[in-house]
């Protein structure tokens, strides 16, 4: 049967740069507060800066055969957000850190209400600097009772998770290091709100997926107008679809993008989306 979907993309929106986020905790001096839960992770210091680029790090040191449990938060409460939607964490992980290792970046809420996003390590660099986002927008949407307005946040922080390790990974022991913790775009700037038209977007070419992109009512009922997105999941000559373009976006201006979307219910949880952007080259 051939299925069409709608997907509406509402708004992209450009957050500022340096210029509106500001690092909340560099562990320059000391451990910032930050403790620990659960028993994997047995030292929790601020050390030197694996980069050389700071003057301090946090430092958590566990291994993979830890018999007690497989799980330590690193976290911190009492945390004021401010109206930044964004909060960062940078983590430096070393080489020879197994794949399988499971990180849950996690903030819970004045009334304690938790959430949070997921990595396994294959999907972070290894021996950077590599921020990882926590959207308190995004939680909201997500879970309701989730409510940042309510005050300060309980705790901000990062599970590691070892419970997955198999065979020769159950022998790794070693050091992963945290720093920045940075609130970031209390001011945004919505740069394509689709209230009139579908702005430069555009359908691409060369696939059969997407087939068409148009202007349509919200779906929400919230705004003037939105990003339409028609989807045939029959598609045959090809299985995605560069569904939409836009140029000449100031990157200069902003560290972070997001984009709004809204999915019927009866999208397809297979469908997999990748937000994408190509730099000036
Ligand atoms: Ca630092």
């Amino acid at each position: 049967m051939k299925k069409l979907f709608m997907l509406f993309c509402l708004c992209v929106v450009l957050l500022g740069g340096n210029l509106f986020s500001q690092v909340i905790f560099d562990f320059e001096e000391d451990h910032g507060g930050f403790t620990t839960k659960y028993d994997l992770v047995t030292s929790l210091v601020k050390a030197d800066d694996p980069s050389g680029l700071s003057s301090g790090a946090l430092a958590a040191t566990f291994a993979l055969n830890a018999t007690v449990d497989k799980k330590s938060n690193i976290y911190k409460g009492n945390i004021e957000p401010g109206n930044a939607p964004i909060i960062t964490f940078y983590v430096w992980l070393p080489s020879d850190l197994p794949d399988s290792v499971y990180f849950k970046y996690f903030v819970q809420d004045n009334n304690w209400t938790y959430a949070d996003v997921k990595w396994y390590a294959s999907a972070i660099p290894k021996e950077v600097w590599y921020p990882l986002l926590f959207n308190l927008e995004q939680a909201n949407v997500k879970t309701s009772s989730f409510d940042v307005a309510e005050g300060p946040l309980g705790a901000v922080g990062l599970q590691v998770y070892t419970g997955y390790e198999t065979d020769a990974d159950t022998t790794w022991a070693g050091t992963i290091y945290i720093d920045n913790v940075t609130l970031i775009g209390a001011y945004p700037t919505v740069i394509s709100d689709f209230e009139t038209d579908i702005d430069s977007y555009e359908l691409h070419a060369t696939n059969d997926l997407v087939t068409a992109v148009e202007h349509a009512t919200d779906p929400a009922g919230a705004s003037s107008g939105a990003l339409a997105l028609t989807i045939d999941a029959d598609a045959t000559t090809k299985m995605k679809g560069n569904a939409f373009q836009y140029c000449n976006v100031n990157a200069l201006e902003a560290s972070v993008m997001t984009m709004n979307v809204w999915c019927p219910t009866e999208v397809p949880d297979g469908i997999y989306f990748k937000f994408y952007v190509k730099d000036n080259n």
